[in-house]
């Protein structure tokens, strides 16, 4: 990857952390991605494991508290997420889960946009704490998985939206 885009996901990782990224390539201008990714009080919009999102405290600007609730099915049932990164020039988005009933905590992810003719690249990183009686490997593949899947639905999404 390009430095511009690698200095966008550089994280601090802990002993008893793990990390790792996901790129999916849409075919979609960069603004619609961006007007989806953008939107930190409606991440359901294409995040299909979500059901529900309120908005605890602010207005959209960084320090923004959410709360979402999760589908049923999975292994959490809500999380309280701070917005930490909102950047309209650059399209990074930033959050980090500060609560909630799940298994990942500490989990902070960057979320950065790249532009190329029609196209758009998306890069997500994130780095969380590894739970108790889980490996390295495991916790990687759990939360691969949410995200690849946000970001395929955010690609599918993204390319449907008439500018
Ligand atoms: C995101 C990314 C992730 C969300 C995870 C990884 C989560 O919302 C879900 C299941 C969990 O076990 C943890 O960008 C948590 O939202 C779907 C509730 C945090």
């Amino acid at each position: 990857m390009p430095e511009e885009v690698l200095r966008n996901h550089i994280h601090m990782v802990g002993p008893n952390q793990c990390c790792s990224s996901v790129v999916q390539t849409i075919a979609a201008p960069i603004d619609s991605v961006w007007s989806l990714v953008r939107r930190f009080d409606n991440p359901q919009a294409y995040k299909h494991f979500l059901k529900s999102c309120h908005v605890i405290d602010g207005d959209g600007h960084v320090g923004t508290l959410r709360k979402v609730h999760v589908v049923s099915g999975l292994p959490a049932g809500s999380s309280t997420e701070r917005l930490e990164i909102l950047d309209d020039e650059r399209h990074v988005m930033s959050f980090k889960v500060v609560g909630g009933e799940h298994r990942l905590n500490n989990y902070r992810s960057v979320t950065s946009l790249h532009g190329g003719g029609e196209g758009t690249v998306v890069v997500e990183s994130y780095v969380v704490d590894i739970p108790q009686g889980n490996t390295n490997e495991e916790t990687c593949v759990f939360v691969d998985t949410i995200v690849r899947c946000n970001l395929q639905s955010l690609a599918h999404i993204a390319k449907n939206i008439k500018t």
